[in-house]
């Protein structure tokens, strides 16, 4: 009787590490980011009177649960606009964050309503301010891949911007120095 437990304990245990690995294989880790046009990497997208440029992320390990992203919002129209969305496929929820100094402490805040887009104005996401949030990552982000990420503007529409993702302490989207700089 113990000895059929065991073994049936034994047997579901290599089915579901076969099953893990056929899983593993069947979608991959870069399903979902794509390293087939490194060229686009921080690429400018225009939409309507928003240029939307030096998009990166920051690479992940394994397991990491969130990961972040940064771009420019040029805005050269005379309406104010606002992202209200973002969206990608490595993250059921895109949050759009603040840094904020309280007591000394560097706090991330989520902005709810969306970010503000001045007309006339750039609006920069970069590490240390504001920055895209991708919460419970199904896949790691991997250096080197382009993760393309929907953003949705209230006026504009919506655009598909390609994230090159840079190295975990990246500071700008042309940057490759893995010297700590934050
Ligand atoms: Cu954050």
């Amino acid at each position: 009787m113990y000895k059929s437990i065991l073994m049936s304990a034994v047997l579901v245990g290599l089915v579901s590490v076969a099953q893990a690995q056929a899983e593993q294989t069947a979608t991959g880790h870069s399903a979902k980011t794509s390293s087939l046009n490194p060229a686009q990497s921080g690429e400018a997208v225009a939409i309507g009177d928003l240029t939307i440029s030096g998009g990166f992320a920051r690479a992940t390990l394994p397991n990491q649960p969130v990961g972040g992203g940064f771009f420019a919002v040029t805005h050269s129209g005379d309406a104010d606009d606002r992202l209200v969305s973002v969206s990608t496929e490595v993250s059921p929820r895109v949050e759009i964050h603040e840094m904020r100094v309280t007591e000394t402490v560097m706090k991330m805040r989520k902005l709810e309503g969306g970010l503000h887009i001045p007309a006339g104005e750039t609006v920069v996401l970069e590490p240390g301010g504001l920055h895209l949030m991708f919460m419970d990552l199904t896949q790691p982000l991997i250096k080197e891949e382009i993760l393309p990420v929907t953003l949705t503007f209230e006026n504009a529409g919506e655009v598909v911007v390609p994230l090159a993702i840079k190295a975990p302490n990246a500071r700008k989207s042309g940057d490759h120095s893995t010297h700590d700089g934050h």
